[in-house]
């Protein structure tokens, strides 16, 4: 079995959200949160702030850890994703458009759930209520989620073990 662990950074403030479109590789297409790949050396959180640096242009501080879901896909049944998301309203600098990601600020009630990853609306507009969770979500050869283990947490419970 093969985990990789990836970050997520979910920046809002009051009404609205930053979001980026993923302009190529996995998720291409798809408006979703700044973050990826740990590298080697580096923490979670530091992990986190460099991929919003990257991405998007702008400076994370403050990250609250909201929880560890996990991702299974049936077409890779020896993969697990273990992405680590995380929320804040605190950051320096303007989003910028990078080679990966265009940054928009959306209105929390117009938040383009159709043009996101199908989970996403299980657990960000928990995130955005300040809410925590866990679970997997399996995926079928669709791209649809056949099956999951969402739920909310303590957020005392969330452990981002970095
Ligand atoms: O480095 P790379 O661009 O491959 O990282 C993938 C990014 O996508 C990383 O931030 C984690 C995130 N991501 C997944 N799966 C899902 C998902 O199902 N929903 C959301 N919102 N993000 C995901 O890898």
């Amino acid at each position: 079995m093969e985990k990789r662990v990836l970050t997520l950074c979910i920046l809002h403030q009051k009404n609205r959200v930053l979001l980026g479109m993923k302009k190529r590789g996995f998720g291409e297409g798809k408006w979703n949160g700044f973050g990826g790949k740990v590298e080697e050396g580096e923490t979670i959180e530091e992990a986190t702030i460099r991929e919003t640096e990257e991405e998007a242009g702008v400076t994370v501080a403050n990250l609250k850890a909201h929880g560890v879901l996990e991702f299974r896909f049936l077409e890779k049944p020896d993969e697990i994703l273990e992405v680590h998301i995380f929320g804040t309203r605190d950051y320096t600098g303007t989003p910028t458009e990078s080679e990966e990601m265009r940054p928009v600020w959306y209105k929390v009630d117009d938040i383009p759930y159709d043009d996101m990853w199908p989970d996403d609306i299980y657990w960000l507009p928990e995130l955005l209520k300040g809410k925590c969770f866990e679970g997997t979500f399996f995926f079928g050869k669709d791209g649809g989620i056949v099956e999951n283990t969402f739920s909310l947490v303590r957020c005392a419970e969330v452990t981002t073990n970095s």
